[in-house]
Order: C-alpha cells, then structure tokens, then sequence
C-alpha cells in the first residue's frame, strides 16, 4: 500500500527526491517514486497519477514545473509541488505557485524534497494518531538540537 506518491519530472531531480524520501523512511510512511515529465510524457503522468492510492502525492520539477498542476488536474487529492533550482531563480516557483483559481497546489521552498515530505506527512496525520506522535517526537529533537547548537557554541567562545 502507498501512501505518498513522489513523481520527478526527470532523474536529474533524484537528490531532491532523495531528503522527501529520507523523511518518509524516518516516519515509515510507504512510498512510490517515478519519473513522469508534464511535457514529454503527459499521458504517462495521467496513467500514473489516476492508477495510484497514494494520499498525497509530491511532484518534483525543476524549469517550466508544470508537473505539480497537471498531477492536481487529474485529481482531487493533496499535491506537494517541490521547486527545482536551476539557472533562472525562481522560475519553477513561480511556475508551481501561480495555479489558477480551483486547481491548487501547495508549494514548498526551493529543492525543499524534506518540507514536502513534512508536510505530506502532517496531512496523513490528520487520522493517525501515531503519526501525529512522530511528528510531535521529531518537532522536540529539532528543539533540543537547537538548543544544543547554542551550548556548544557558548562553550566553544568561552574556551
Ligand atoms: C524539468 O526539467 C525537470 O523536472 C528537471 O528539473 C529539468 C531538467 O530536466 P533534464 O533535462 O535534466 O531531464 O522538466
């Protein structure tokens, strides 16, 4: 069973995918991952995303990102669009934020592959306890780095 669906518009995007997939392996959540371009396979992102039971999916894209938009015109589950950086700044944000009205997407930071998974995961948490529980773990550990950053820095300027 899936449960997030991660689909790359080309291999060059993979190190994106590989911090989604690492958080979704930390939370063992089961996930697909493929490769579909919006504008050089469309029928095969259409086949993909229609026989899929994931519950989210995350679509990774970098240039003219149109992959996030076309998944969401083909239904009506989350989709977690990851901006790609390439050489014009902005330009796959830009391309995953400007949805027209009544098909949205929602849009992580630049190669933000983590984020997306984050917050595929929160969405899942909605009706799993034991993933709120996961996430509730990992917003303390986050903290506790924090404020074990700020130690040892103290202590290293004090030497
Ligand atoms: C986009 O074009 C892909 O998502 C990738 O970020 C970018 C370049 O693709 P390749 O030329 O590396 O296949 O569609």
């Amino acid at each position: 069973m899936t449960k997030v669906s991660i689909i790359l518009g080309s291999k060059s995007d993979l190190p994106v995918a590989e911090k989604a997939m690492n958080i979704l392996k930390k939370f063992e959540v089961p996930f697909d991952i493929n490769v579909a371009s919006a504008h050089r396979t469309p029928h095969r992102v259409e086949e993909l995303v229609e026989g899929s039971d994931a519950d989210v999916f995350i679509a990774i894209a970098g240039l003219s990102a149109a992959l996030p938009g076309v998944i969401a015109s083909f239904t009506v589950k989350p989709v977690i669009g990851v901006p790609v950086s390439g050489e014009i700044n902005y330009d796959s944000l830009l391309s995953i934020v400007q949805m027209p009205p009544g098909i949205p997407v929602a849009a992580v930071g630049m190669n933000r592959g983590d984020n997306a998974a984050i917050l595929a995961v929160e969405i899942m948490a909605l009706t799993d306890v034991g993933l709120r529980d996961k996430l509730l773990a990992y917003r303390k550990e986050q903290a506790d780095k924090v404020i074990a950053d700020s130690d040892k820095l103290n202590a290293e300027l004090a030497a």
